[in-house]
């Protein structure tokens, strides 16, 4: 059994959709961000950076094992159960290279773009200035890439699809107003979200934690 730390936040969507998509039996504890409820000291025994999601794989090799960062917890879910990330050779390093691309570029950007653009009640222009030149610079780079290729390693869905569709999808939910001209110009992308979106197993990752 695992049990799923997460909240109703993109970063918090990525391992429930990979937790569906093995077909894992898991139990969700909401971790209410907003009500500061990532400061609790047991939470932060489990994940020290304050941040969900995190989890704890009862049944890991050596004993129980708490992991927090999406991208090593989608990697080890990977590794343990040998899916959406090849063992070896070219797929597993562009596999790796996108899903570092969306963990260290992606995911922050947009997540600063929400901030200043739609939840800060300061204005701060410069800011959304900058995280939106950003936003759009980072999907414009996956538009060249998903032009020549179906999923963002090649050939194959993998934990770097799983990583990079939530918060797509919010770029282009929520954050549709500020990038408006970005999404004029991404056809690909948005295929690739039909693509990914239409998955069932993405469906009900995206619904959780029921709140
Ligand atoms: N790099 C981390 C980012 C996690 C993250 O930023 N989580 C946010 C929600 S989307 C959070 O828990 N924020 C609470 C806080 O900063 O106190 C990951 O990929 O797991």
């Amino acid at each position: 059994m695992i049990t799923l730390y997460t909240w109703t936040t993109p970063n918090g969507r990525k391992i429930p959709i990979m937790l569906e998509e093995l077909d894992l039996a898991y139990e969700v504890r909401p971790i209410n961000i907003g009500q500061n409820e990532q400061f609790d000291p047991a939470y932060l025994a489990i994940s020290p950076n304050n941040k969900i999601p995190a989890i704890v794989d009862h049944d890991a090799e050596d004993g129980a094992l708490a992991l927090f960062e999406s991208g090593a917890i989608l990697t080890y879910l990977a590794e343990r159960h040998g899916r959406f990330l090849s063992p070896s050779g070219p797929a597993r390093y562009k596999t790796l290279e996108w899903l570092h691309w969306q963990i260290g570029g992606l995911g922050p950007m947009l997540g600063q773009l929400g901030f200043f653009a739609l939840r800060s009640k300061e204005k701060a222009p410069l800011a959304i200035e900058r995280f939106t030149e950003e936003a759009d610079r980072l999907i414009g780079v996956m538009e060249k890439r998903l032009a020549d290729v179906p999923y963002l390693a090649g050939d194959d869905y993998t934990i770097a699809d799983i990583a990079a569709y939530p918060w797509t999808a919010a770029a282009a939910g929520m954050m549709a107003a500020p990038l408006a001209a970005t999404w004029d110009r991404s056809p690909s992308v948005k295929r690739w979200l039909e693509v990914v979106g239409a998955r069932p197993a993405v469906q009900r990752g995206m619904a959780v934690p029921k709140v």
